[in-house]
């Protein structure tokens, strides 16, 4: 929680309720989905952006995190078909996408042999035959070729699926995994809580209840993760705050999440390409927003690949103090939907040459930032 302080708001709008908030947000007090809704519906971006740059820098300061990661992405064969997936391929049409190897994998991890990656993110499709026990077995050799590297593996639907086919407990399944080498796991797959857009979205995947259930185990279980929320397409703002407010719940309970990472929705190629984004206002109001909503969650990502370089440093002045990793071209999710980055990749020099520009410290920092090197 953000320490409470008895400083005065300066004075910056005079919508009564608008000022309210933001004196409650000086004195470090939560805000309620009713006045997290007024501020999509009635707060400018200025009003927002400043109160959350109040926030991000009480939290942080100047400092804004990145790490070093590579991310392996076995398959994007994939048993469901959300409408917004542009990766996907159905099993039927496997010869259309790509299926890694167990020794494929780990020809990726050896890549990074002697290099100064901290972490490696393991996420794809949820494929019919990789199943929990060849998957804890590629953590396994993963763990025994390179044990100091974190593995971040995972979301909660591959996880579900893995469970349920394995017949095993999510309790049993995390423990299998935990004790194969996982660290933590992705905040993927949570899109949108609410169950009616959920359906008309991804219809078929695990529900709000599911996600949270294994993300919660994963907490119990002396592990974190992350939380992600896909917005920007037929979702109103009362399904964004309700999206926020569960995860701030379990946050409350567990303490177990790290970081909000909102994900724009992107239209390229797929089943909802005639749902027009939105605007790099909505984007930053949005941003502004969840820092002064989940005010437990410590940090807020923005996903520099799927919002382009110059978007992302924009983020830092609207409550976002961390902008992912350097990724080095390998992940394609987003690029496949029509991201700003088709070869996402950055070196360490250009991520902290984007954050100086912008009068901020870049800090290198492991999966539970730690941190590795201030720049
Ligand atoms: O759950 C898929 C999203 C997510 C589209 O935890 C799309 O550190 C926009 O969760 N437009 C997977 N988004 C990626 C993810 C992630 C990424 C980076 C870091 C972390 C982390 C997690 O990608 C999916 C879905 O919400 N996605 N298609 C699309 N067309
Ligand atoms: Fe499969 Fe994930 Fe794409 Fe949904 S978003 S179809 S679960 S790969």
């Amino acid at each position: 929680m953000i320490e409470a302080a008895t400083e005065k708001v300066p004075f910056i709008n005079n919508n009564p309720r608008l000022q309210g908030i933001a004196q409650k947000i000086y004195n470090g007090e939560r805000i309620d989905a009713s006045e997290g809704l007024l501020l999509f519906n009635e707060a400018s971006l200025g009003f927002v952006g400043s109160l959350a740059n109040h926030v991000r820098e009480k939290l942080h300061g100047n400092n804004t995190y990145f790490n070093r990661n590579f991310h392996i992405e076995p398959t994007n064969v994939c048993v469901f078909s959300c409408n917004f997936c542009a990766y996907s391929k159905l099993y039927a049409q496997r010869e259309e996408g790509w299926e890694l190897s167990m020794e494929d994998m780990l020809n990726i991890v050896k890549k990074y042999d002697n290099k100064p990656e901290t972490e490696v993110h393991i996420v794809g499709g949820v494929h019919p035959k990789m199943n929990l026990y060849f998957f804890a077995d590629l953590l396994k050799s993963i763990r025994a070729h390179r044990p100091d590297l974190h593995i971040k593996a995972f979301t909660a639907v591959e996880l579900d699926y893995m469970f349920r086919k394995a017949k095993v407990s999510i309790e049993e399944g995390v423990k299998i995994l935990k004790e194969a080498g996982l660290n933590s796991i992705p905040g993927g797959g949570a899109e949108i809580f609410d169950e009616e857009i959920r359906q008309q979205i991804c219809a078929d995947k695990v529900d709000a209840e599911g996600w949270l259930e294994i993300h919660e185990a994963i907490h119990n279980a002396g592990m974190h993760s992350n939380a992600t929320m896909l917005y920007g397409h037929i979702e109103k703002y009362e399904h964004r705050i309700d999206h926020m407010e569960r995860l701030r719940q379990l946050q409350d309970k567990t303490g177990g999440f790290n970081t909000f990472i909102p994900l724009k929705f992107r239209n390229g190629d797929n089943d909802m390409s005639h749902v027009p984004e939105v605007s790099l206002v909505e984007d930053l109001k949005l941003y502004a927003i969840a820092r002064l909503y989940m005010d437990n969650f410590p940090h807020i990502k923005a996903y520099w690949p799927m919002l382009g370089r110059k978007n992302a440093q924009l983020s830092l002045a609207f409550g976002v103090d961390d902008i992912d990793g350097t990724i080095d071209d390998t992940t394609k999710i987003y690029s496949m939907a029509g991201a700003e980055e088709q070869t996402p990749a950055m070196t360490t020099e250009e991520i902290v040459t984007l954050i100086k520009q912008v009068n901020r410290v870049p800090v290198e920092r492991d999966t539970l930032y730690n941190t590795i090197q201030v720049y």
